[in-house]
Protein backbone atom coordinates (compact mmCIF):
# COMPACT_ATOMS: atom_id res chain seq x y z
CA UNK A 1 0.00 0.00 0.00
CA UNK A 2 1.39 3.49 -0.97
CA UNK A 3 1.38 6.78 1.00
CA UNK A 4 0.49 9.96 0.66
CA UNK A 5 1.52 13.06 2.39
CA UNK A 6 -0.72 16.38 2.06
CA UNK A 7 -0.83 19.98 4.60
CA UNK A 8 -3.23 22.11 4.35
CA UNK A 9 -6.22 24.13 6.01
CA UNK A 10 -9.89 22.52 6.21
CA UNK A 11 -12.49 24.48 6.14
CA UNK A 12 -16.44 24.00 7.43
CA UNK A 13 -18.47 24.32 4.16
CA UNK A 14 -21.98 25.61 3.68
CA UNK A 15 -23.70 24.13 0.59
CA UNK A 16 -26.64 26.10 -0.48
CA UNK A 17 -30.04 24.52 -0.32
CA UNK A 18 -30.62 26.05 -3.88
CA UNK A 19 -28.62 27.61 -6.81
CA UNK A 20 -28.46 30.85 -8.01
CA UNK A 21 -26.85 34.03 -5.64
CA UNK A 22 -26.31 33.64 -2.33
CA UNK A 23 -28.56 36.45 -1.21
CA UNK A 24 -31.52 34.56 -2.25
CA UNK A 25 -30.18 31.30 -0.29
CA UNK A 26 -32.05 31.03 3.10
CA UNK A 27 -30.33 27.71 3.87
CA UNK A 28 -27.27 25.90 3.59
CA UNK A 29 -26.19 22.69 4.85
CA UNK A 30 -23.02 22.49 6.50
CA UNK A 31 -20.03 20.36 5.44
CA UNK A 32 -16.43 19.98 5.17
CA UNK A 33 -13.89 21.27 2.35
CA UNK A 34 -10.28 22.29 2.02
CA UNK A 35 -8.57 21.77 -0.84
CA UNK A 36 -5.77 19.30 0.47
CA UNK A 37 -8.06 17.72 2.81
CA UNK A 38 -10.19 16.91 -0.54
CA UNK A 39 -7.00 15.14 -1.95
CA UNK A 40 -6.48 13.31 1.19
CA UNK A 41 -10.08 11.77 1.58
CA UNK A 42 -9.91 11.01 -2.06
CA UNK A 43 -6.71 9.43 -1.45
CA UNK A 44 -8.05 6.92 1.14
CA UNK A 45 -11.01 6.26 -0.51
CA UNK A 46 -8.91 4.94 -3.34
CA UNK A 47 -7.14 2.97 -1.00
CA UNK A 48 -3.89 4.91 -0.26
CA UNK A 49 -2.72 5.25 2.86
CA UNK A 50 -3.38 8.86 3.46
CA UNK A 51 -2.03 11.46 5.70
CA UNK A 52 -2.61 15.21 6.82
CA UNK A 53 -0.72 17.91 8.49
CA UNK A 54 -3.34 20.53 9.89
CA UNK A 55 -4.45 22.67 12.60
CA UNK A 56 -8.45 22.93 13.87
CA UNK A 57 -9.59 25.13 15.73
CA UNK A 58 -10.69 24.05 19.44
CA UNK A 59 -14.24 24.14 18.80
CA UNK A 60 -17.30 22.59 17.55
CA UNK A 61 -16.74 23.06 13.93
CA UNK A 62 -12.87 21.80 14.50
CA UNK A 63 -14.22 18.30 15.61
CA UNK A 64 -16.58 18.05 13.00
CA UNK A 65 -13.92 18.28 10.64
CA UNK A 66 -11.31 16.39 12.74
CA UNK A 67 -14.45 13.45 12.99
CA UNK A 68 -15.36 13.78 9.41
CA UNK A 69 -11.61 12.83 7.90
CA UNK A 70 -10.55 10.62 10.98
CA UNK A 71 -14.15 8.56 9.12
CA UNK A 72 -12.88 8.57 6.16
CA UNK A 73 -10.03 6.99 6.85
CA UNK A 74 -7.23 10.25 6.70
CA UNK A 75 -4.23 9.58 8.91
CA UNK A 76 -4.72 12.57 11.43
CA UNK A 77 -1.36 12.28 13.54
CA UNK A 78 0.18 15.59 12.85
CA UNK A 79 -3.16 17.46 13.49
CA UNK A 80 -3.40 19.30 15.82
CA UNK A 81 -6.23 21.47 17.39
CA UNK A 82 -5.28 24.65 18.93
CA UNK A 83 -7.74 26.83 21.14
CA UNK A 84 -8.35 31.12 20.05
CA UNK A 85 -8.47 30.56 16.45
CA UNK A 86 -12.21 29.16 15.24
CA UNK A 87 -12.66 27.23 12.59
CA UNK A 88 -12.58 28.79 9.04
CA UNK A 89 -16.23 28.53 6.85
CA UNK A 90 -16.82 28.56 3.64
CA UNK A 91 -20.35 29.90 1.99
CA UNK A 92 -20.51 28.06 -1.74
CA UNK A 93 -22.95 29.85 -4.52
CA UNK A 94 -23.68 27.20 -7.18
CA UNK A 95 -25.05 28.12 -10.14
CA UNK A 96 -27.40 25.65 -12.48
CA UNK A 97 -24.33 23.95 -14.20
CA UNK A 98 -23.00 23.12 -11.01
CA UNK A 99 -19.86 25.79 -10.95
CA UNK A 100 -19.95 27.76 -7.70
CA UNK A 101 -18.12 30.88 -6.05
CA UNK A 102 -16.90 30.77 -2.37
CA UNK A 103 -17.45 33.92 0.24
CA UNK A 104 -14.69 32.69 2.43
CA UNK A 105 -15.02 33.55 6.24
CA UNK A 106 -11.44 32.79 6.61
CA UNK A 107 -9.49 35.67 8.97
CA UNK A 108 -7.50 34.15 11.19
CA UNK A 109 -7.27 30.32 10.17
CA UNK A 110 -5.77 27.63 13.02
CA UNK A 111 -3.45 26.64 10.53
CA UNK A 112 -1.23 30.30 11.57
CA UNK A 113 -0.21 28.50 14.27
CA UNK A 114 1.58 26.58 12.04
CA UNK A 115 5.15 26.79 11.89
CA UNK A 116 7.98 25.14 9.76
CA UNK A 117 10.10 24.00 13.25
CA UNK A 118 6.58 22.25 13.47
CA UNK A 119 7.82 20.07 10.31
CA UNK A 120 10.21 17.15 11.25
CA UNK A 121 11.40 14.74 8.86
CA UNK A 122 9.55 12.00 11.35
CA UNK A 123 6.69 12.78 9.83
CA UNK A 124 7.15 11.30 6.33
CA UNK A 125 8.38 7.67 7.20
CA UNK A 126 7.06 5.84 4.42
CA UNK A 127 5.59 8.64 2.48
CA UNK A 128 5.75 7.91 -1.50
CA UNK A 129 4.52 11.22 -2.83
CA UNK A 130 3.83 14.52 -0.82
CA UNK A 131 1.38 16.73 -2.70
CA UNK A 132 1.14 20.10 -2.14
CA UNK A 133 -1.08 23.33 -3.28
CA UNK A 134 -1.25 26.78 -3.73
CA UNK A 135 -4.26 27.28 -1.09
CA UNK A 136 -1.54 26.61 1.79
CA UNK A 137 0.82 29.08 0.28
CA UNK A 138 -2.27 31.92 -0.20
CA UNK A 139 -3.65 31.43 3.25
CA UNK A 140 -0.19 33.45 4.77
CA UNK A 141 3.39 34.22 3.85
CA UNK A 142 4.47 32.55 6.56
CA UNK A 143 3.19 29.23 5.02
CA UNK A 144 5.80 29.31 1.78
CA UNK A 145 8.66 28.86 4.36
CA UNK A 146 6.85 25.32 6.34
CA UNK A 147 6.23 24.64 2.33
CA UNK A 148 9.85 24.96 1.79
CA UNK A 149 11.20 23.12 4.88
CA UNK A 150 8.47 19.98 3.36
CA UNK A 151 10.63 20.28 0.04
CA UNK A 152 14.19 20.39 2.24
CA UNK A 153 12.94 16.76 3.78
CA UNK A 154 11.24 15.67 0.58
CA UNK A 155 14.51 16.15 -1.13
CA UNK A 156 16.72 14.48 1.95
CA UNK A 157 14.41 11.63 1.49
CA UNK A 158 14.35 11.46 -1.80
CA UNK A 159 10.14 11.35 -2.35
CA UNK A 160 8.84 12.39 -5.12
CA UNK A 161 6.53 16.10 -4.71
CA UNK A 162 3.88 16.58 -6.69
CA UNK A 163 1.89 20.23 -6.89
CA UNK A 164 -1.32 22.38 -7.67
CA UNK A 165 -1.09 25.74 -7.86
CA UNK A 166 -5.11 26.06 -7.18
CA UNK A 167 -5.08 29.75 -7.73
CA UNK A 168 -7.38 30.98 -4.86
CA UNK A 169 -7.59 34.94 -5.86
CA UNK A 170 -9.99 35.47 -3.28
CA UNK A 171 -6.59 35.02 -0.86
CA UNK A 172 -3.85 36.93 -2.62
CA UNK A 173 -2.82 38.63 -5.79
CA UNK A 174 -1.16 36.69 -8.67
CA UNK A 175 1.85 38.84 -8.26
CA UNK A 176 2.31 37.26 -5.27
CA UNK A 177 1.38 33.75 -6.28
CA UNK A 178 3.69 33.80 -8.60
CA UNK A 179 6.47 34.62 -6.85
CA UNK A 180 5.63 31.83 -4.28
CA UNK A 181 5.13 29.69 -7.12
CA UNK A 182 8.79 30.52 -8.85
CA UNK A 183 10.32 29.34 -5.44
CA UNK A 184 8.37 26.25 -5.36
CA UNK A 185 8.14 24.54 -8.74
CA UNK A 186 12.36 23.80 -9.02
CA UNK A 187 11.55 20.92 -6.67
CA UNK A 188 8.05 20.17 -8.22
CA UNK A 189 8.04 16.56 -10.26
CA UNK A 190 4.44 16.44 -10.69
CA UNK A 191 2.55 19.43 -11.73
CA UNK A 192 -1.57 19.30 -11.67
CA UNK A 193 -2.58 22.90 -13.14
CA UNK A 194 -5.67 23.63 -14.72
CA UNK A 195 -5.44 25.19 -17.92
CA UNK A 196 -6.75 28.68 -17.07
CA UNK A 197 -4.36 28.79 -13.71
CA UNK A 198 -1.42 27.74 -15.68
CA UNK A 199 -2.14 30.71 -18.37
CA UNK A 200 -2.46 33.09 -15.45
CA UNK A 201 1.44 32.12 -14.51
CA UNK A 202 3.50 31.57 -17.56
CA UNK A 203 0.72 34.08 -19.43
CA UNK A 204 0.94 31.15 -22.62
CA UNK A 205 -0.56 28.04 -21.98
CA UNK A 206 0.38 26.82 -25.79
CA UNK A 207 2.53 23.61 -26.18
CA UNK A 208 5.72 25.24 -27.18
CA UNK A 209 5.21 27.49 -23.46
CA UNK A 210 4.83 24.51 -21.60
CA UNK A 211 6.96 22.25 -22.87
CA UNK A 212 9.49 25.51 -22.03
CA UNK A 213 8.06 25.76 -18.45
CA UNK A 214 8.60 21.99 -18.22
CA UNK A 215 12.18 21.86 -18.55
CA UNK A 216 13.32 25.44 -17.14
CA UNK A 217 11.51 23.86 -13.59
CA UNK A 218 12.82 20.02 -14.56
CA UNK A 219 8.99 19.16 -14.17
CA UNK A 220 9.15 15.57 -14.88
CA UNK A 221 4.77 15.39 -15.54
CA UNK A 222 3.14 18.26 -16.34
CA UNK A 223 -0.20 17.79 -16.49
CA UNK A 224 -3.30 20.05 -17.66
CA UNK A 225 -6.62 19.92 -16.12
CA UNK A 226 -9.31 21.29 -18.84
CA UNK A 227 -12.78 19.90 -17.21
CA UNK A 228 -14.91 18.73 -19.11
CA UNK A 229 -12.92 19.26 -22.28
CA UNK A 230 -10.28 16.34 -20.72
CA UNK A 231 -6.25 16.48 -19.66
CA UNK A 232 -3.06 16.65 -21.35
CA UNK A 233 0.26 15.84 -19.85
CA UNK A 234 3.93 16.55 -21.47
CA UNK A 235 5.57 13.73 -20.08
CA UNK A 236 9.33 12.22 -20.99
CA UNK A 237 9.23 14.33 -24.37
CA UNK A 238 5.65 13.49 -25.29
CA UNK A 239 1.95 14.71 -24.85
CA UNK A 240 -0.61 12.48 -24.58
CA UNK A 241 -4.61 13.46 -23.68
CA UNK A 242 -7.67 11.73 -22.79
CA UNK A 243 -11.35 12.76 -23.14
CA UNK A 244 -13.46 14.01 -20.32
CA UNK A 245 -16.08 11.12 -19.39
CA UNK A 246 -19.63 13.07 -19.70
CA UNK A 247 -21.57 13.33 -16.77
CA UNK A 248 -24.31 16.15 -15.53
CA UNK A 249 -22.29 18.34 -12.90
CA UNK A 250 -24.30 19.49 -9.70
CA UNK A 251 -21.36 20.78 -7.96
CA UNK A 252 -17.81 21.16 -9.88
CA UNK A 253 -15.87 22.27 -6.70
CA UNK A 254 -13.30 19.63 -5.45
CA UNK A 255 -12.95 18.11 -9.23
CA UNK A 256 -9.42 19.08 -9.43
CA UNK A 257 -9.06 17.72 -6.08
CA UNK A 258 -10.16 14.44 -7.17
CA UNK A 259 -8.19 14.73 -10.20
CA UNK A 260 -5.15 14.99 -8.14
CA UNK A 261 -6.10 12.15 -6.07
CA UNK A 262 -6.62 10.10 -8.92
CA UNK A 263 -3.66 11.02 -11.06
CA UNK A 264 -1.36 10.45 -7.53
CA UNK A 265 -2.90 7.21 -7.61
CA UNK A 266 -2.28 6.46 -11.18
CA UNK A 267 1.24 7.26 -10.78
CA UNK A 268 2.03 5.34 -7.65
CA UNK A 269 0.33 2.00 -9.50
CA UNK A 270 2.90 2.42 -12.65
CA UNK A 271 -0.13 3.55 -14.55
CA UNK A 272 0.89 4.77 -18.39
CA UNK A 273 0.29 8.15 -19.35
CA UNK A 274 -2.86 7.56 -20.98
CA UNK A 275 -4.37 5.40 -18.06
CA UNK A 276 -3.38 7.58 -15.65
CA UNK A 277 -5.37 10.75 -17.27
CA UNK A 278 -8.51 8.29 -17.85
CA UNK A 279 -8.46 7.37 -13.87
CA UNK A 280 -8.04 10.94 -12.58
CA UNK A 281 -10.39 11.94 -15.08
CA UNK A 282 -12.91 9.34 -14.06
CA UNK A 283 -12.31 10.77 -10.11
CA UNK A 284 -13.13 14.51 -11.56
CA UNK A 285 -16.42 13.38 -13.23
CA UNK A 286 -17.30 11.23 -10.39
CA UNK A 287 -16.92 14.44 -7.54
CA UNK A 288 -19.11 17.06 -10.17
CA UNK A 289 -21.92 14.77 -9.58
CA UNK A 290 -22.44 14.95 -5.63
CA UNK A 291 -23.25 17.98 -3.89
CA UNK A 292 -20.18 19.24 -1.34
CA UNK A 293 -16.56 19.49 -1.92
CA UNK A 294 -15.16 15.76 -1.26
CA UNK A 295 -18.78 13.49 -0.79
CA UNK A 296 -18.59 12.45 -4.59
CA UNK A 297 -14.30 11.63 -4.29
CA UNK A 298 -15.21 8.05 -5.17
CA UNK A 299 -14.46 4.41 -4.22
CA UNK A 300 -11.51 2.29 -6.76
CA UNK A 301 -14.29 0.27 -7.67
CA UNK A 302 -16.50 3.58 -8.64
CA UNK A 303 -13.83 4.83 -10.84
CA UNK A 304 -13.02 1.19 -12.49
CA UNK A 305 -16.82 0.75 -12.87
CA UNK A 306 -16.93 3.93 -14.65
CA UNK A 307 -13.89 3.66 -16.81
CA UNK A 308 -14.85 -0.32 -18.39
CA UNK A 309 -18.82 1.38 -18.63
CA UNK A 310 -20.03 -1.18 -16.11
CA UNK A 311 -23.78 -0.89 -15.63
CA UNK A 312 -24.34 0.38 -11.79
CA UNK A 313 -26.97 -1.83 -10.51
CA UNK A 314 -29.27 -0.08 -7.92
CA UNK A 315 -31.59 -2.34 -6.64
O1 LIG B 1 -10.63 22.82 -4.26
C1 LIG B 1 -11.78 22.90 -3.48
C2 LIG B 1 -11.48 23.73 -2.28
O2 LIG B 1 -11.07 24.96 -2.74
C3 LIG B 1 -12.67 23.86 -1.36
O3 LIG B 1 -12.96 22.61 -0.79
C4 LIG B 1 -12.45 24.76 -0.21
O4 LIG B 1 -12.18 26.83 -1.19
C5 LIG B 1 -11.68 25.97 -0.54
C6 LIG B 1 -10.27 26.08 -0.13
O5 LIG B 1 -9.82 27.21 -0.14
O6 LIG B 1 -9.61 25.13 0.21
Amino acid sequence: IYSVFTLGDALITFNPSETGPLRYVPNFTRKVGGAELNFAIGCARLGLHSKWASRLGGDEFGRVIYNFARGEGVDMADVKFVEGYPTSLNFKEIREDGSGKTFYYRYQSPILTMEPSDITAQMFEGIHIIHLTGVFLAIDPKNLAITKRVLEIAEQLNIRVSFDPNIRLKLWTIEQAKAAYMEILPSVDILLTGLDEIQLIIGDASKGALEKCAADFSISQLVIKDGSNGARVFVEGEWYEKEAFSVTPIDTVGAGDGFDAGYIYSVLHGYSPEASLEFANGVGALVTTVSGDNEGLPYLKEVQSLIRKEAVIER
